[in-house]
């Protein structure tokens, strides 16, 4: 098969095999196999129309108004509903269902959307699929509130990272791509995934100035509050 035949053979299975009888919200990711999801849900007998199809972005959004399904916004769903089912794409999963996303800059909506969802399905062609994450995806996005960039680049190096950086934008606009959030995406380079102890070793480490330079642990009282002597707060 080629890709596409793959992406569309996931899709189909992946709707078949998942798509409740009766669901009233949906959650539809974002990316290009979940072209082939909404063109599979189009393609089921049931009846759809009344069903909620909940967007992580713009794109999806367009996807969902473009299939003639009616889409609900995140912040438009009653209060203490949730979503039966969200389908999203992934950019590198393992076999343990681990995914690394964000290769499409809409993180933050598809973990709004997922986390709100009884069920998670990720639709993914085979190339997708690695014994361990950071094989073929060699960096994890983030998306980042532009005022917090700088710390969070700090941070990302501090954990190991050996160069993270802002994605820059690829059409012609100069500085760092926006997401619809108008946040910035910053993707870290990592050599192997951190295990739990690499985050508590490095934040039990003196908090650090900016230069680097670690402080004398002098003011061990506000490290306690998990502040640094210069206000740098560890995450
Ligand atoms: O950004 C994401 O996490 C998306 O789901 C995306 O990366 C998957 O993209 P693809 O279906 O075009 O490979």
């Amino acid at each position: 098969h080629g890709i596409e035949e793959s992406k569309r053979a996931a899709a189909v299975q992946a709707v078949k095999e998942n798509f409740p009888p009766d669901p009233h919200f949906v959650g539809i990711g974002s990316g290009t196999t979940i072209v082939y999801v909404v063109e599979a849900i189009k393609a089921l007998e049931q009846d759809v129309s009344r069903v909620g199809f909940v967007p992580t972005g713009s794109q999806s959004r367009q996807l969902i108004l473009d299939a003639g399904l009616k889409a609900v916004q995140f912040d438009s769903i009653p209060e203490k509903a949730v979503l039966d089912i969200c389908f999203d794409g992934a950019d590198e999963v393992d076999e343990d269902l681990n995914c690394i996303k964000g290769g499409g800059a809409c993180l933050f909506q598809e973990k709004l959307v997922a986390m709100r969802s009884k069920k998670f399905i990720c639709v993914a062609d085979h190339r997708k699929l690695q014994s361990r994450l950071l094989t073929s995806w060699p960096s994890i996005p983030i998306e980042v509130a532009p005022i917090a960039a700088r710390q969070v680049l700090v941070r990302l190096r501090e954990l190991g990272s050996p160069s993270p950086h802002l994605r820059e934008g690829h059409i012609p606009k100069a500085g760092p791509l926006k997401t619809d959030q108008d946040f910035f995406i910053i993707d870290a380079p990592f050599p192997r995934l951190l295990t739990s102890s690499d985050l508590k070793s490095t934040s039990a480490s003196t908090p650090r100035h900016d230069d680097g330079v670690s402080n004398n642990g002098a003011d061990n009282d506000s490290r306690s509050e998990g502040r640094g002597k210069d206000g740098i707060w560890e995450v």
